[in-house]
């Protein structure tokens, strides 16, 4: 069977970020991507030079229409932008139920450009974050959300874990921003803390990496028994997609991931 993959997210020009990177990701392992987009960003690999917000109205739309004909068998939602489209989102959950819901509570761009509207992070929070299945902040969406600071080490990072699973059933609290060889990422679902320790990679090539991660579980969750070996399987995608990225020469600032790293021949 081949499953269809939603991702709902802003564009990147640049094809490395946002729901181009989750296209590529979700044809990469093998599934059916589509898309719903949420804004229209003016990016390249530098940063980001304007965003065109749409309305929680037209997000509801391209939602209605594709769910009126298409069977979804997962969802991952990135960049929203707006207290409106987060109650678009919202209420497209409540009226369809999908299976297999992960949200990138994105808020900032890999180059450093806001992302989220302030007056956002509360309905995502209060809202949106109930009705996930899993929510995969990194650790300064993971401060931004708790109102705290941002952990330094991964004794804060648990107990921040244990914070925002009280927010949502499923987190993926990753620990990247950290320093040392290996990078730390903690899952707490159904009650179970699991630890997944990868090496750190060398590599300027990190744009869309939190991107490429949340559509390769969405890609891998339907047809896995468990969250923990969608999440194991996806981040061994990423890290792949990471140790090949010198092979692409896109842009001059952050350059991508390589998606197809398993399935080109060159
Ligand atoms: O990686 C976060 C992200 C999500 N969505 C869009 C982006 C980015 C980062 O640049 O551009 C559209």
């Amino acid at each position: 069977m081949i499953f269809n993959c939603l991702s709902i997210a802003g564009t990147d020009p640049s094809g490395g970020a946002g729901m181009q990177a989750d296209l590529k990701t979700f044809s990469a392992l093998g599934t059916y991507g589509m898309s719903v987009v949420t804004a229209v960003v003016a990016q390249n690999t530098q940063g980001v030079d304007g965003v065109h917000q749409l309305s929680g109205e037209f997000v509801t739309q391209q939602l209605d229409v594709l769910l009126h004909d298409v069977r979804v068998d997962s969802v991952k939602i990135g960049m929203l932008g707006s207290v409106d489209v987060v109650q678009a989102v919202t209420n497209f959950i409540k009226r369809y139920n999908p299976p297999y819901i992960i949200l990138d509570p994105v808020m900032i761009s890999s180059s450093g450009s806001r992302l989220l509207e302030e007056n956002a992070i509360d309905a995502m929070r209060e809202e949106l974050l109930p009705l996930v299945d899993l929510v995969t902040p990194n650790l300064p969406e993971a401060a931004c959300l708790l109102g705290v600071s941002e952990a330094t080490n991964e004794t804060k990072m648990l107990e921040q874990l244990e914070e925002l699973s009280r927010l949502s059933s499923g987190v993926l609290l990753k620990g990247g921003h950290l320093i040392g060889v290996q990078s730390v990422d903690l899952l707490k679902i159904d009650g179970e803390v699991t630890r997944l320790s990868t090496p750190r990679i060398q590599t300027t090539n990190t744009r869309g990496t939190g991107c490429t991660l949340s559509a390769a579980i969405a890609a891998l969750r339907p047809a896995q028994s468990d969250w923990a070996s969608a999440v194991s399987d996806a981040k061994d995608y990423l890290f792949g997609a990471l140790a090949t990225s010198q092979l692409l020469q896109v842009g001059r600032g952050r350059g991508p991931v390589h998606h197809f790293y398993e399935s080109w021949l060159v």
